[in-house]
């Protein structure tokens, strides 16, 4: 084992983490200090306040936590944000599940990587402390990753960036040490509104996404009955939605996805409502325990293909 060799004392180096973070895969990194944007806190809070968070109920608690990461890594300084690009070529299916969840969990993987990532910073930096993220806790992170600099804020609310576009995943390290930080960018949307008019539930605007009526939320959070209003709209949905990412000019002619992992695999490659009423509730656990459909569970799973499969029938 290498020995520890620098100290608290020195900032950590922006270029060496960079250099790291691509030796372990990720698809880009930049670094930004550990303080929440205001405007994005803000933003945030009002998004609850208008009840735009639907059920998700979650998202009202910990404010504080979001408003201050030290109170998730003590004496935090400095936030190592990291992509992973999920992008890859799907046939229009009937029964359509989202890119993002065709393969193994991200979750899983963006972990792994990232804890890869802190072994190999902690080599470097005696006294650094740090937890690693990935949708894991109470954090604004596309906030953050623009703030460091990986992309824009898109109208579908999305984090871009400017080679891979928004089918990305994002991770983060949060840690006690300094650094020299990255520039955020200035590219954003301009005139378009491609995504605001291609939603078939009209869920963009400038107040953010309304998870009431996204289809994405109520296919796979939504642990209760799909309302008639997104129920009516919803035409091949039966696993989350990518319809405002499609349409974008910024995810033509990007990047496929360099991660196996992320293609289309078992069991969502051959999932159907046959396959999943064989299934016990124990049996659809265990075969799903690495994919990101074990969050919808299999009586939603059901009832969303029972409701794509009416359409297909009735012709809508
Ligand atoms: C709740 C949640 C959802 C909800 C609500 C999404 C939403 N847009 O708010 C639902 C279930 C709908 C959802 C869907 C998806 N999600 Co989601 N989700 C989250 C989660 C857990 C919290 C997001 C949150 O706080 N939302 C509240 C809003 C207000 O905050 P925000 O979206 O972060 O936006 C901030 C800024 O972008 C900015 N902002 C947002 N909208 C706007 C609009 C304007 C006009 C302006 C000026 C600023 C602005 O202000 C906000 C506060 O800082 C994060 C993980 C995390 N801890 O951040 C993942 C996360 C946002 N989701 C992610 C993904 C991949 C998805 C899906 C693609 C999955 C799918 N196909 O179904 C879709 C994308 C749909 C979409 N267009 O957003 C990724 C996003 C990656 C990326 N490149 O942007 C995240 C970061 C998880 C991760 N670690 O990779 N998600
Ligand atoms: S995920 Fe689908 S339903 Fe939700 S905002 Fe985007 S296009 Fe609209
Ligand atoms: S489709 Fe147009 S408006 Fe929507 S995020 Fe992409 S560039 Fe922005």
């Amino acid at each position: 084992m290498t020995k520890p060799t620098k100290t608290i004392n020195i900032k950590i180096d922006a270029k060496l983490v960079r250099k790291l973070a691509f030796e372990i895969g990720f698809d880009d990194c930049k670094i930004c200090n550990a303080n929440p944007p205001i405007k994005d806190i803000s933003f945030f809070e009002n998004w609850i306040a208008i009840n735009k968070n639907a059920d998700m109920a979650y998202l009202e608690k910990n404010i504080n936590i979001r408003k201050d990461t030290s109170l998730l890594v003590p004496n935090s300084k400095t936030i190592i944000c990291v992509i992973l690009n999920y992008n890859q070529k799907l046939d229009d299916k009937e029964f359509y599940i989202s890119k993002y969840a065709r393969g193994k969990d991200y979750h899983i993987v963006m972990k792994e990587k990232l804890a890869s990532l802190e072994t190999a910073l902690k080599q470097e930096y005696s006294g650094l402390i740090s937890r690693i993220f990935t949708d894991s806790a109470p954090i604004l992170e596309r906030a953050f990753a623009s703030k460091a600099g990986l992309g824009f804020i898109g109208k579908n609310t999305c984090l871009i960036h400017p080679k891979f576009g928004s089918f990305t995943f994002i991770g983060e390290i949060i840690c006690n040490i300094e650094a020299n930080y990255d520039d955020s960018i200035t590219d954003n949307c301009g005139t378009c509104e491609l995504c605001v008019n291609a939603c078939p539930v009209g869920a963009l605007s400038s107040a953010g996404l309304d998870a009431n009526k996204c289809i994405s939320y109520h296919t796979i959070e939504n642990k209760n009955e799909i309302p008639k209003y997104t129920a009516e709209r919803i035409t091949n949905q039966v696993f989350g939605c990518d319809i405002c990412q499609d349409v974008c000019p910024y995810n033509q002619n990007i990047p496929l996805t360099k991660y196996e992992e992320f293609l289309e695999s078992e069991p969502a490659k051959s999932l159907s409502i046959n396959k999943l009423e064989a299934l016990s509730n124990s049996q659809f656990k265990k075969q799903f325990v690495s994919s990101p459909l074990l969050r919808a569970g299999k009586r939603k799973l059901i009832a969303n293909y029972k409701l794509v499969g009416e359409k297909g029938k009735s012709g809508e």
